[in-house]
């Protein structure tokens, strides 16, 4: 008895193994995020250029495929206007205190200074919710982005 309760658990563990090897050798595109290796200079001049000689005080419409967004006390700049139906590479840097981005059904947590970014394809039009979801002060629970999907 014993010894078929010890060849059971090792039949066990053994299908437990092929099991594992197996979804490990499968493809895992899980949610959208990208281990960024930018840094927060090359966010800066990405933001710059995008954001234009006004330094985003209008809104934005984004010409590329990268998006730039500064998050800091209470909101994310600059506003935006994207196209609809497109692949957009979304980076992230909260310049004052810990932030988060909640947008297209991921949440990314923003460490000052750290540069996040998501790949993120666009609706066919409305309004692409943004949102703060880390307490970062008086102002957080007011402390969304405006993007709209325009052609
Ligand atoms: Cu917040």
């Amino acid at each position: 008895m014993v010894r078929a309760e010890r060849w059971a658990t090792v039949v066990y563990l053994a299908i437990c193994l092929v099991l594992l090897v197996v979804w490990l050798s499968l493809p895992h595109d899980g949610p959208a995020t990208d281990r960024s290796t930018m840094s927060e200079a090359e966010f800066r001049a990405g933001w710059r250029a995008m954001a234009g000689p006004d330094e985003g005080r209008t809104p934005v419409r984004v010409a590329g495929d990268d998006i730039y967004l500064l998050a800091r006390q209470w909101t994310f700049a600059p506003d935006l206007v994207v196209a609809p139906n497109h692949r957009y590479r979304v980076h992230f840097l909260a310049e004052d205190v810990v932030h988060s981005a909640a947008i297209g059904g991921v949440e990314l947590l923003l460490w000052p200074g750290k540069v996040e970014t998501i790949s993120l394809t666009t609706p066919g039009y409305g309004h692409l919710p943004l949102q703060c979801g880390e307490y970062c002060g008086l102002g957080h629970s007011r402390m969304s982005g405006s993007i709209e999907v325009a052609k």
